[in-house]
């Protein structure tokens, strides 16, 4: 694809306004994603925060983690938030009263001192974990970081390994769409309809009073969000029975019929108890390379790391097995609990498409979501993709459907093509610097230097012309969302050194 980017932001001042921001979203153990859209602590924000803290301050960028692993389960899940309690309960929906996991009744193995949800998002911290090692190991070894944090991370991994495994294949299910972080993806339009939604009355957004209404999700998409997580917390935040308590092997070698087990039902008819259970192509990379990380961390402190990355290798088959999908050149969300009902490709403009694919919906039981949405180019941050699997991506990366190195100027989180696309809708078209770092992360792996490159001249540029915007409209990058956003100043200040 054309490459036209302004050159590289490579004045001091970028460096000097990012760490404003994080000083600002400081709050003294932690970083907030926004002051006033979302004041409390995220996990993965966190996460992408401390890979650019370790520029600043290693130390804080550890504590960043550190606090973040203080609020584990006792089962090995890491929330997705953990709340301050200075914060006023009416300044986020949902607040920790609606979660109630430290109030009579507490489920299972919540801590007791500190507030938290009761779903997860993506583990990134283990990847995050050794980078900041890496910025200043003698530091790390004098605080004993990696020794503290490794036995959180591990259980952490765990956890999703064997109680996520709800497909019964090797990769790890997700059972709300905040769980994966593109809350309001048109990828979770298909499995998000057969939720019957809350009424709207029984709760009240506060995110409608720091962001335009057009730009955040809508009533009816909140409605069906409060519904399933209610119900998760409502069945005390026990996962399904589909988990096979192994090791994340992948599909193939559990059927042992070499061939791809394409049904989505590993062998069993049910997965877990909730309405919402789908594999996501971003949720296992970031496992997988996280737990590559993981080997490196054990290795770090004297095990051996081995059998890590050989797990890791075997989810990458896994996640090949079950969510490529060559025909788009891109990986699909797989919807448990959708099989056979997926609409038609929701394609426009796109001629001759419908011809070109096969279908991909394959079994009652499960199958694959029809919609391309960002989460399906992230699998190119894992080095042991196939070949030909990371050429297509590529190409899809520099395609019609998400225009980089031609119509946009960064990556959009939806297909430019697609019947949903909205350019200022969130999740539903807008660029994030999260997924902009981990293709530029993913291109140069796989020797793309030249757009490498560019991709990563173009967050520099737009993360500092908009304040360092949560997100930004693809094609003219005007900012969207809120400004003086934790990530977006962290990964800019990390592509940066
Ligand atoms: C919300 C904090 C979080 C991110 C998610 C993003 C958004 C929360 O903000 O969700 O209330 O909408 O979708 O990925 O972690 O930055």
């Amino acid at each position: 694809c054309k490459i036209a980017y302004d050159p590289p932001a490579s004045d001091a001042s970028l460096h000097i306004r990012a760490a404003k921001v994080l000083d600002a979203n400081w709050t003294g153990s932690s970083t907030v994603p926004s002051r006033n859209l979302y004041p409390h602590q995220w996990s993965w924000d966190s996460a992408f925060i401390a890979i650019g803290l370790r520029h600043i301050s290693p130390q804080r960028a550890q504590t960043e983690l550190e606090t973040l692993l203080a609020a584990q389960w006792a089962d090995g899940r890491v929330p997705h938030i953990v709340f301050n309690p200075s914060v006023p309960l009416d300044a986020y929906f949902p607040s920790p009263d609606f979660w109630r996991s430290t109030t009579a009744g507490r489920p299972a193995g919540a801590p007791r001192t500190v507030q938290t949800s009761g779903i997860v998002q993506p583990p990134v911290h283990a990847l995050a974990a050794w980078l900041v090692h890496r910025a200043d190991p003698g530091l790390s070894r004098a605080r004993g970081f990696l020794a503290r944090v490794y036995p959180r991370l591990a259980a952490w991994h765990r956890y999703l390994l064997h109680r996520r495994d709800l497909g019964g294949a090797g990769l790890v299910s997700i059972v709300h769409p905040w769980e994966q972080g593109m809350d309001n993806s048109p990828c979770w339009d298909a499995p998000l309809a057969r939720i019957t939604p809350a009424p709207a009355r029984s709760f009240r957004r506060a995110d409608l009073a720091h962001g335009a209404p057009e730009d955040r999700p809508t009533d009816l998409d909140y409605g069906r969000y409060v519904r399933l997580a209610a119900d998760y917390r409502d069945a005390g935040y026990r996962d399904g029975a589909g988990g096979k308590g192994g090791d994340g092997a992948g599909g193939r070698s559990r059927d042992g019929a070499g061939g791809r087990n394409r049904d989505g039902t590993g062998g069993r008819s049910r997965v877990g108890d909730g309405e919402f259970a789908v594999e996501d192509p971003s949720f296992n990379a970031l496992l997988i390379a996280s737990e590559h990380a993981l080997a490196r961390i054990a290795g770090e402190l004297g095990a051996a790391g081995t059998a890590r990355h050989a797990r890791a290798e075997r989810l990458t088959a896994a996640l090949v097995d079950r969510l490529w999908d060559p025909a788009a050149g891109m990986f699909l969300c797989r919807d448990l609990r959708g099989g056979g009902s997926m609409p038609e490709w929701g394609v426009s403009g796109a001629v001759g498409e419908r011809g070109v694919r096969g279908p991909v919906c394959e079994h009652a039981g499960s199958g694959l979501i029809r919609e391309r949405g960002v989460t399906g180019l992230m699998p190119l941050i894992l080095p042991g993709l196939p070949r030909d699997v990371a050429g297509a991506l590529v190409r899809t990366v520099c395609g019609p459907h998400f225009g980089l190195g031609g119509r946009t100027r960064l990556v959009p989180s939806y297909d430019l093509l697609g019947e949903a696309f909205d350019p200022h809708r969130y999740w539903r078209g807008p660029a994030w610097f999260n997924t902009g770092w981990l293709l530029e992360r993913g291109l140069r792996l796989h020797g793309e230097r030249e757009r490498a490159d560019a991709l990563r001249a173009a967050v520099l540029h737009l993360a500092d012309a908009t304040d360092f915007a949560e997100y930004v409209d693809p094609y003219t990058g005007e900012a969207c969302g809120a400004t003086g956003f934790g990530w977006t100043a962290a990964l800019a200040l990390d592509l940066h050194h």
